[in-house]
């Protein structure tokens, strides 16, 4: 097994109780030969000032985080070859960095494809503490700042983590503090009435102070804590609308409890109907958002960030930048993006995503959001993330939320060469294919934007019509001439809810851009594409080429001297990758054949 920064000492002191001491005992330790000094300067905060002085003594000044930032940053330029002639400095864009994980307390993960929770084991936080020290130090020289241990759908035990929980909570959270990675637990809104407490309305004085009570008791035991991250009025789980009230008045009332601790509440965003009947026609599930958050823009307390999925819908391969990302310019947000490969072929298919994040960066000001947020692709995997390619999405995740400006062929190659040391000549050949890896996958699964054709549930295959007639709100309506939703303003209007730059890209079928066309419109068969193609053909095109694609690409992976184990678990999960992505390429070629009745003009074979 690979991690990036396998260099390094594989045990971690349990005694390093402060960044700083990390710090230096990760420098010393890679470099034995150069003599480093530490200067800390608090108002640095997470940033730091790097120099090698005559190639033997370095001096780091930085914040009591930035120390060990400056550290993980030295050792990481160094080991991919770094010179250091003149100093380096470096502050991150976002103050908080979070991933979020999905854990249940009895060691599931929900969307997990890396084995059971590293925190919970049968109802209990139970782990191994030189995992959790190996995870601290993952995260920390990736940037990456807050953890959040359990899942948004708060099953019981879970609450627990406020209550009988906490003092291991706290010892948990001790570990981690060194790496000055802060906790964040999610929260049931309904918690209150556990405590007899007959409801949960914000606005109940005995609801309010028991939050109070509670975030006192909790800060008591982990001082700094992070905050608290909230899934309320979505797919089940409580929140305000039961008693009448809006999400501003629901995460305001959580605000005021965490406020005296300086703590935040993360109030996710992703609300929609998802009991829809399939024959309503009004309704348009990525409306749902901005219909339910837009309004309240300038409402909420300061120490509240809205945290937005990055597209309306949910993680789909591709997906427009959710309009509140671009709309609501009073309120703190947050972009939430999932390292978990949920519907992206669950860490069995190759999948690099920082391609896709730079481009929804190409639409969004980095300003217009104050941090970001990633759904955890980690289990207790041997190597914590399934399929070890996958640790380039944590990895250059983290060095995204650093620094959006990120350069994503320099930040793949760069956890290449600290995971696996390859020639330049085969660090090349993985770097490029981990880059087009997003796109093959895209071409063989659902086309142009459409989205949702997989296997529904377990989202994993695909199935192009299993979620034509369900409650979920994901409807192609592929019929015998057309497919596709009209969501421009004469359709089902969701355009209308961006500005006018960006709906002027996107409205006419004729010019917006081909990889968004059916997410926008509802198109025949017969519609001829920009390139002169029709989009019968160009989906037919797609399919076939994305399946020719992965089959170099396991050509090319495969001949790589990856180590053992890595080299098995790779050829194991390209070879279920090749099944996979014949099974899409055959079944969509097949639906749309079967419904329109247009052959492939290249006369390939469409299996009726
Ligand atoms: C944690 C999707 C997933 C759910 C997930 C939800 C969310 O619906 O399928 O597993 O629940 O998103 O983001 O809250």
């Amino acid at each position: 097994m690979r991690l990036w920064l396998n260099q390094l000492n594989s045990a971690i002191p349990d005694n390093l109780n402060e960044p700083a001491d990390l710090a230096l005992y990760e420098l010393e330790s890679a470099f034995p030969g150069i003599s480093f000094d530490l200067c800390e300067q608090a108002s640095m905060g997470d940033g730091y000032r790097i120099e090698l002085l005559n190639g033997e003594t370095g001096r780091l000044t930085g914040g009591k985080t930035g120390l060990l930032y400056g550290a993980y940053r030295f050792i990481m330029d160094r080991l991919c070859g770094s010179g250091y002639s003149s100093p380096v400095s470096s502050a991150p864009k976002y103050a908080l960095r979070m991933v979020n994980c999905w854990d249940n307390a009895d060691g599931e993960i929900e969307r997990g494809y890396a084995g059971q929770s590293l925190f919970f084991r049968n109802g209990r936080l139970d782990y191994d503490r030189d995992r959790i020290r190996m995870l601290g130090r993952l995260l920390a020289s990736a940037g990456l700042n807050v953890l959040c241990i359990n899942n948004v759908n708060v099953h019981f035990p879970a609450q627990l983590l406020l209550e009988d929980y906490l003092p291991d909570l706290s010892v948990l959270a001790n570990l981690f503090r060194p790496f000055g990675v802060r906790l964040m637990v999610s929260v049931d809104f309904s918690q209150p009435m556990r405590h007899g407490i007959p409801t949960a309305d914000p606005l109940d004085p005995a609801v309010r102070d028991w939050w109070r009570m509670t975030a006192e008791r909790v800060y008591a035991a982990i001082p700094d804590l992070a905050g608290f991250l909230v899934k309320a009025d979505s797919e089940g789980r409580p929140g305000p609308f039961t008693y009448g009230r809006n999400h501003a008045e629901g995460a305001n009332m959580l605000a005021e409890a965490l406020k005296p601790f300086g703590g935040v509440v993360i109030w996710r965003c992703f609300v929609y109907n998802c009991r829809q009947d399939w024959r309503d026609t009004k309704t348009d599930r990525p409306k749902a958002a901005w219909e339910h958050y837009a309004f309240l823009d300038g409402e909420f307390a300061d120490n509240v960030i809205l945290q937005v999925k990055h597209g309306p819908f949910d993680f789909q391969v591709r997906e427009p930048l959710s309009p509140l990302l671009l709309g609501m310019k009073k309120t703190k947000l947050a972009m939430e993006l999932q390292l978990a490969q949920e519907y992206t072929g669950h860490q069995i298919d190759l999948y690099t995503m920082i391609p896709m994040w730079k481009e929804l960066y190409e639409e969004l000001p980095a300003d217009n959001i104050m941090s970001l947020a990633a759904v955890s692709n980690l289990g207790n995997d041997e190597n914590y993330t399934g399929h070890p390619l996958a640790a380039v999405n944590l990895y250059t995740y983290g060095l995204l939320a650093w620094d959006p400006s990120v350069d994503a062929a320099f930040a793949v190659t760069r956890w290449c060469r600290l995971t696996y040391g390859f020639t330049p000549d085969q660090e090349q050949a993985l770097v490029s294919l981990l880059l087009s890896s997003r796109r093959i996958y895209e071409k063989y699964t659902a086309p142009l934007g459409i989205g949702w054709m997989i296997t529904p549930h377990d989202h994993y295959g695909p199935n192009p019509s299993g979620y034509e007639y369900d409650l979920w709100g994901t409807y192609h309506k592929a019929d015998r001439n057309a497919v596709g939703i009209d969501r421009t303003h004469t359709g089902t209007g969701y355009l209308d809810q961006y500005p006018e730059w960006f709906r002027k890209k996107y409205e006419n079928p004729g010019t917006c851009p081909d990889l968004y066309l059916l997410f926008y419109h509802r198109l025949p068969y017969d519609f001829r594409m920009q390139d002169g193609r029709t989009l019968i053909q160009r989906i037919y095109d797609d399919h076939f080429e994305g399946l020719e694609e992965t089959r170099s690409l396991a050509d090319k992976l495969l001949s790589l001297p990856f180590p053992e184990p890595d080299s098995d678990v790779i050829r194991d999960r390209m070879n279920r990758q090749l099944y996979n992505a014949r099974e899409w390429c055959d079944i969509i070629n097949t639906f749309f054949h079967r419904l329109s009745g247009i052959p492939d003009d290249k006369g390939r074979i469409i299996y009726d």
